[in-house]
């Protein structure tokens, strides 16, 4: 009987983590095969949506090319001597999408920026990913999620008692 019940509890703890758990966080590597190179296509971000928690990876070869993070502006000009609100030259960057909003990325080596090496995304927030609706307020959806979370418990432990 302790067994049963030690068995329970642990199906109740599995579908309740299962269905609190946000959504993972993503890396997304910047290009995908054409990485951050001049082979690097402008429309790589198109269908994907980007929300707080993922990263951007930043691959290239550190002697060729860098990663600068800029104003709008600056990224419209292809600006590389205004004021960099950011630089990497690892070859190898993990950024971070720590906030919602836009931010601008381009390279700083030579022309590559006006050569198509620039990348803006628009970081969403992790919450307007969640299946269920928007909640009210922050405390009433959080019930909702654990008794959701309960209700499958629940079941999980009458289907067990079943077997
Ligand atoms: C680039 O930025 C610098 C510093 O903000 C500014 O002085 C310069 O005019 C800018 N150049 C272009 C082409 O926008
Ligand atoms: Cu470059």
């Amino acid at each position: 009987m302790a067994s049963r019940q030690v068995l329970l509890l642990a199906a109740a703890a599995i579908a309740a983590a299962f269905l609190l758990a946000p959504a993972s966080a993503e890396v997304f590597t910047v290009g995908d095969a054409a990485s951050w190179t001049l082979k690097y296509p402008a429309t790589w971000t198109e269908g994907k949506t980007f929300v707080v928690g993922d990263s951007l990876m930043f691959m290239y070869p550190s002697d060729k090319h860098n990663v600068m993070e800029v104003t709008g502006a600056d990224f419209k000009a292809c600006n590389m001597t205004g004021n960099a609100l950011g630089t990497w030259n690892s070859g190898s960057d993990a950024v971070p999408l720590d906030k919602v909003g836009r931010r601008w990325f381009i390279c700083g080596v030579g022309n590559h920026c006006t050569q198509g090496m620039k990348l803006l995304v628009v970081t969403a927030n992790s919450a307007a990913q969640a299946p269920a609706a928007p909640p009210s307020s922050s405390a009433s959806f959080v019930d909702g999620v654990v008794s959701q979370a309960m209700a499958a418990a629940s079941a999980v432990a009458a289907a067990m008692l079943m077997l």
